[in-house]
């Protein structure tokens, strides 16, 4: 295992996707800390890295982009490369957490998909400081045979109605019902679903997304943002807000498992948040060589595609498509059309006294408060 993580830099858990196997070449570039988002790289592309470029990898994983602002903002964080949502990175470029990129020395940067860059110009003006690694959307996961032993179908899955009615959530709630554990995330689908712009910062808007929350509270069982992936795909929950990859790994992880538990994901008609995780160097950064060498590695089509294929997400990559499994390419819950994208909002950057307002709201929700 070539990831023994310094105990001095406090990175989070290595994970097995992280950097097993490979050693690194003696005499290469040293080591690069790297900090991504669980269940969110193929298990060969850290090795396939290590190799490429003789340059060792600490890799650490986090679930929460609430967990990897605090690091940051707290300074000396020790990463050299880390993966904020669009909408951080956005007001972690305000703060000053970020060195603008050199794309002189990213020779891949060209490949990345123009239509998905400017829509990122709108929070990282001129693309100065992130690349696209991977996007997706936020939506439902089920158990096919639960929801349809409750509802006689599975059509109900097409409504965020199925979470946010309580006459529809409850029928779910002895299989076990789990959200992701991020406000920032989950009031504005819930003000989206209420026909408010998800993005208000109008806190009278904002308490309402939260009435809506609490009047489902009951038959939430966990608030977590990946224990859901094995819990799904075990049977231990039936119904998720989660993440479009990590929903469809765990359907990967029941087939593979043999255990006839049955894994879908849905994108409600009502519409929902599109995510794009972002690429970035924090200032502070020790090895800006193995940094910049490891965001271009991720930018090659032939990485991005094994990536893609491995964990069910978008990359941004267009060059990458043809080496995109089929079924996957043809996912329209994984690859949405344009009728879809066209229902898909993105986060903005939240002030910080709204950021306070979710806090306060999520703690209340959580603890019954
Ligand atoms: N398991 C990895 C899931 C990554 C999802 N990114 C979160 C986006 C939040 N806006």
């Amino acid at each position: 295992m070539v990831c023994a993580l310094a105990a001095a830099l406090a990175l989070a858990a290595c994970g097995k996707q992280g950097a097993e196997g490979g050693e690194a070449r003696p005499g290469g570039g040293g080591t690069v800390n790297v900090y991504n988002w669980s269940d969110y790289i193929a298990d060969g592309t850290v090795p396939g890295f290590e190799r490429e470029h003789g340059v060792r990898v600490n890799y650490g994983v986090f679930d929460s982009n609430e967990v990897l602002e605090a690091k940051l903002l707290a300074g000396n964080s020790g990463f050299d490369v880390v993966v904020p949502s669009l909408q951080f990175l956005g007001r972690q470029i305000q703060a000053g957490v970020f060195q603008p990129l050199d794309t002189s020395r990213l020779k891949n940067h060209a490949g990345l998909d123009p239509e998905l860059m400017k829509r990122i110009a709108v929070q990282d003006p001129g693309n100065q400081y992130g690349v696209p690694y991977l996007w997706g959307t936020t939506g439902i996961g089920y158990n096919v045979d639960k929801l349809t032993a409750a509802f006689g179908s599975t059509e109900i899955a097409n409504s965020w109605d199925l979470l946010f009615k309580p006459e529809n959530i409850r029928k779910m709630k002895d299989c076990g019902v789990m959200l992701l554990d991020t406000p920032s995330e989950v009031v504005p689908i819930a003000l989206n679903y209420l026909g408010e712009d998800p993005n208000s910062t109008d806190p009278a808007v904002i308490e309402k997304g939260a009435r809506l929350l609490q009047s489902i509270r009951p038959y939430v069982q966990t608030f977590h943002s990946s224990q859901y992936i094995d819990a799904l795909a075990n049977g231990n929950a039936c119904l998720v807000l989660g993440w479009s990859g990590d929903i469809l790994q765990a359907r990967d992880r029941a087939a593979e498992a043999g255990n006839g538990v049955n894994v879908a994901y849905s994108i409600p008609r009502e519409g929902t948040a599109l995510f794009v995780d972002m690429l970035a160097i924090p200032k502070d950064a020790k090895n800006l060589d193995g940094a910049y060498a490891f965001i271009d590695y991720l930018m090659k089509p032939e990485v991005a595609a094994a990536n893609t294929n491995a964990v069910a997400f978008p990359n941004p990559v267009p060059g990458s498509l043809p080496m995109v499994e089929e079924e996957i390419r043809n996912d329209p819950t994984i690859y949405p059309p344009d009728e879809v994208k066209a229902r898909l909002f993105t986060l903005a950057i939240v002030p910080p006294e709204v950021d306070r307002l979710y806090t306060r709201l999520w703690t209340e929700l959580k603890t019954g408060r």
